[in-house]
């Protein structure tokens, strides 16, 4: 029955339809299909199919466009759920999150985001499109512990390299942490910038930004 429902929020993603979407990640909820699993096990490997067949010239833009629509619609329907497991915790820090200038890409960075939220941090995501600058003068206002820097394009990412720059220039850096994370990037382009980290998804996100401030003797860390 749950692989049933996994193919359907699959192909509700193909099909670009958020409605459907929307309706399956609640379906989910009654039927207690852990929130992770439907996003992972479910719509996820329909947003592939959709990033395979755009690749090989089979899906254009507006389908791309109302894939990720679609996707919105699964995940902001599942975030309550998500959110309830993080409810009344002390905060583990303050972690300010985007995607870089020029990536209007949120899908991955707004999960990871839930994700840390979820999990006792305090986050303020800045959204997509971010200017270099901002990351570096959110962080100083807010005091933040850690700064995290999405990019889904491979000539986007250079914009996580900006940013680590630019905490340096404003004095933030060692103390203000950053970790990066999308698609096209990996552990040795985090360690080529001066990145503290690379989240490959959102789980190993969460763990490595507990670690991070943990070191920091930070936060009271489970
Ligand atoms: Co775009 N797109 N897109 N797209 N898009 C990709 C990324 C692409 C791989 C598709 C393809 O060709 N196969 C390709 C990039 C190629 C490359 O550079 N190597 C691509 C392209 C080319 C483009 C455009 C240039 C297309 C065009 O206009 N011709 C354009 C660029 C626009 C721009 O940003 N300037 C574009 C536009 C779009 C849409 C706007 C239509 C839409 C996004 C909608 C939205 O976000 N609201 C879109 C989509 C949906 C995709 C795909 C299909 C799915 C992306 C996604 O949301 N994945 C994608 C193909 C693919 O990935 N299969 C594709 C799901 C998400 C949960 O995964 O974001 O990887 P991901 O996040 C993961 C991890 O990476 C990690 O954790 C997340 C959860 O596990 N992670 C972090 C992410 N950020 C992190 C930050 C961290 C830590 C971990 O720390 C801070």
């Amino acid at each position: 029955m749950q692989d049933e429902l996994f193919r359907e929020m699959k192909q509700a993603i193909i099909d670009g339809d958020p409605d459907r979407a929307r309706e399956l990640s609640l379906q989910a909820i009654v039927q207690g299909v852990p929130p992770l699993d439907a996003i992972h096990h479910g719509f996820l490997p329909g947003l592939n199919v959709v990033g395979q067949q755009f690749e090989a010239g089979e899906m254009f833009l507006p389908d791309l466009v109302l894939a990720g629509e679609a996707m919105k619609a699964a995940t902001s329907a599942l975030e309550p759920e998500i959110q309830k497991a993080g409810a009344a915790r002390e905060s583990l820090g303050k972690v300010v999150l985007g995607t870089v200038k020029g990536d209007i890409h949120e899908i991955g960075k707004t999960l990871v985001g839930t994700m840390l939220s979820a999990n006792g941090f305090e986050v303020f995501d800045l959204g997509v499109d971010v200017p270099v600058e901002s990351f570096a003068l959110k962080a100083k206002e807010l005091n933040a512990d850690l700064i995290g820097v999405s990019a889904l394009l491979t000539t986007t990412m250079t914009g996580q390299k900006d940013v680590v720059e630019a905490l340096q220039r404003h004095g933030l850096r060692p103390r203000v942490k950053i970790i990066v994370g999308g698609a096209p990037v990996t552990q040795s382009w985090a360690d080529e910038i001066g990145a503290d980290g690379f989240g490959k998804d959102a789980f190993a996100s969460v763990a490595l930004a507990k670690s991070l401030l943990k070191k920091q003797g930070k936060s009271p860390v489970s």
